[in-house]
């Protein structure tokens, strides 16, 4: 092997979700590394916002405006994408939402709307490029998962169920499409500095860092938030050639929280 394995020059890359945050970086990279970059976000202002992005990065990105739980919008997007770009080689299915709210106070509907874009959206989405890479005998699904792929907090019901079941559908495409040279592997940021981590940083009214802000750096074996940049090398290496006998696995790109019991209180 090479150093070219880790190169994707030539493939068509999905990012979904990829406007802002993680996916605009992961998206990056990958462009940086040849790839030709087609992102998805759910609504027409987003894509502008996340065209002029990739217009000043200096990527020549494909934006599609589709909500990724609603399967017609996705197989169209799909198809869109394979009439103007090509066939989806690389799909990250990144696109999620959180709701913070404690179980007793949320509301089934609210429940099933997280678990529909994260889990839906990643099936949706999977299910629509799956064929060509059946076709092809190659192709690579990254699942973007999460802490809470392994572990439980407050206020995250939704999202921990979600994100669980992105892990296990990861293994289950792992395992139904593996013979067809189809890799898909997981991704798991641990806690990044991002819109979406935004109020858990807020600085306090006395200027002091936000409690969670506090516990997330001692819980963090790194000492620090990650970056959406730290999120680019596990995925580049999970959409290349260099991971082809990686399958069905969750790479944690975490700083270490997993690894860690925690710090003893003082
Ligand atoms: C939270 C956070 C997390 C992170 C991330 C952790 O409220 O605990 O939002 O869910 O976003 O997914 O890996
Ligand atoms: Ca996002």
């Amino acid at each position: 092997m090479d150093l070219s394995a880790f190169d994707l020059k030539g493939k068509v890359a999905l990012i979904t979700g990829g406007a802002h945050g993680i996916g605009f970086s992961i998206a990056e990279g990958m462009a940086k590394c040849g790839a030709t970059i087609c992102f998805n976000c759910s609504s027409e202002a987003s894509l502008e916002k996340g065209l002029a992005a990739y217009k000043a990065a200096g990527i020549d990105a494909h934006g599609y405006a589709a909500d990724v739980s609603d399967e017609d919008a996705v197989n169209a997007m799909v198809a869109k994408i394979k009439a103007e770009v090509g066939p989806v080689d690389i799909l990250v299915n990144n696109a999620g939402l959180m709701k913070r709210v404690p179980m007793v106070e949320m509301r089934h509907a609210d429940f099933m709307r997280v678990i529909d874009v994260h889990v839906g959206g990643a099936f949706n989405c999977s299910k629509a490029v799956l064929p060509d890479m059946m076709e092809k005998q190659e192709g690579k699904i990254i699942n973007i998962c999460s802490m809470m792929s392994e572990l439980g907090r407050e206020t995250v019901s939704a999202y921990a169920a979600a994100k669980g079941a992105l892990k296990m559908l990861t293994k289950n495409i792992a395992s139904e499409y593996g013979e067809y040279n189809i890799q898909c592997n997981g991704m798991g940021p641990g806690y990044i500095a991002t819109a979406q981590t935004a109020p858990l940083r807020e600085v306090q009214p006395d200027g002091s860092r936000h409690p969670f802000d506090q516990f997330i750096t001692a819980k963090t074996p790194a000492g620090r938030w990650g970056d959406p940049e730290d999120m680019v090398g596990p995925c580049v290496f999970l959409a290349s050639h260099a991971s082809d006998f990686v399958n069905g696995q969750i790479l944690y790109a975490d700083g270490g929280i997993l690894a860690y019991i925690g710090r003893q209180p003082k």
